[in-house]
């Protein structure tokens, strides 16, 4: 999977801003993947919504991953899903979701990586890297430490994700991270597509 520049969209961090119109900004800016987040929403909302960002994704040539919800992905022929540890487990998501289909998983240690690689998976969401305040239970920083030691053990890329903002972006990338997933840095920016591009263009000179 060729990673760039990875946006997930949150509502409730950007008040006023739907997650259409963060996938919209996001992508004016430079990001090459963009993941609908959201654990609030019915089936039939994210549905809608998921459609809108599928085909903004398309005009953009931008890779489009629905969070959690693998239904969702397939029914809007998403990229493909992000699945935690406590998600669908990944075999059985393989299952119903054979490749080009993308599978992503997050991890937090070594063993989960190695695990998930096996299983898999086609890209690595690893962290939080750094302390962040968008997931509650993202569990303590892991540090750029552990994307070195988990590129010394698996191949498939990996994403940085958690408090990661353009003062350290660049030591993550450093560490051995193939890509970076964003909310707050961006989000929370008056203006989403000037932060995004920011990124993107850290990531084009690393
Ligand atoms: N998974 C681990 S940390 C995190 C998620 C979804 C939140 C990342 O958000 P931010 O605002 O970029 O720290
Ligand atoms: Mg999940």
């Amino acid at each position: 999977m060729d990673c760039g520049l990875y946006i997930i969209t949150d509502e409730i961090l950007a008040p006023g801003c739907s997650h259409i119109q963060i996938a919209k900004e996001s992508l004016s800016g430079g990001a090459k993947i963009i993941q609908l987040r959201d654990k609030r929403r019915n089936a039939a909302e994210l549905f809608a919504i998921a459609q809108e960002i599928r085909s903004l994704c398309t005009q953009y040539h931008a890779r489009f991953i629905v969070n959690d919800r693998l239904d969702i992905a397939l029914a809007v022929r998403a990229d493909g899903v992000h699945l935690g540890q406590d998600d669908l487990p990944l075999s059985a998501a393989r299952f119903l979701a054979p490749r080009p289909f993308i599978i992503g998983v997050s991890v937090g240690n070594v063993e989960e990586a190695v695990l998930a690689e096996k299983g898999g998976a086609d890209y690595l969401g690893v962290g939080p890297v750094y302390p962040t305040g968008t997931k509650a239970d993202a569990g303590p920083a892991v540090g750029p430490e552990l994307i070195r030691s988990i590129r010394e053990r698996v191949a498939i890329p990996i994403i940085a994700i958690g408090g990661i903002n353009l003062s350290n972006a660049g030591e993550v990338l450093a560490a051995g991270a193939d890509g970076i997933a964003v909310i707050s840095a961006v989000i929370c920016s008056p203006d989403i597509a000037a932060a995004s591009r920011k990124f993107a263009d850290l990531m084009m000179h690393s």
